[in-house]
């Protein structure tokens, strides 16, 4: 079996590159996905998230089902914050209930009544992570 011990078998490469396509063309996420994904602080109870020029703090939240979100935006710039995914915003309609804000001004989400885990993103300015984060609703 001297085949099984040559450095390069194109046989072998043949079958591995054809599944490394599958894989690549294979699956359709249903979920949505940003352009670039966040790195998401350890999930923290509150139901408050501050935006400044350093991007929205605390990025990944847990809520209780119901809950409304308050977005503040203490950054000198205005935001549009949006549900994801870009540029639908149809995972969570409530999310979208903030939309624009001034630089200074405060808005709540609606009601969070679907316990999902829901994506947001500035809508101005969406491929940036900076304004990109989480809420867990449960
Ligand atoms: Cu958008």
């Amino acid at each position: 079996m001297s085949s099984m011990h040559s450095p390069w078998n194109p046989r072998r490469a043949a079958v591995v590159s054809a599944v490394l396509l599958a894989s690549a063309c294979g699956s359709k996420s249903s979920s949505s996905t940003s352009p670039t994904s966040p790195t998401l602080t350890t999930a923290v109870a509150t139901t408050t998230i501050t935006i400044t020029s350093a991007g929205v703090s605390p990025n990944n939240i847990e809520v209780a089902l119901g809950a409304r979100v308050l977005f503040i935006n203490n950054d000198t710039r205005s935001h549009t914050m949006t549900s994801d995914p870009h540029p639908e915003h149809t995972d969570c309609p409530p999310i979208n209930s903030v939309g624009f804000l001034q630089a200074g001004q405060q808005v709540t989400t609606a009601n969070l009544n679907t316990a999902r885990t829901c994506g947001y993103h500035d809508h101005d300015d969406p491929s940036n992570t900076r304004w990109q984060g989480r809420i867990t609703i449960k």
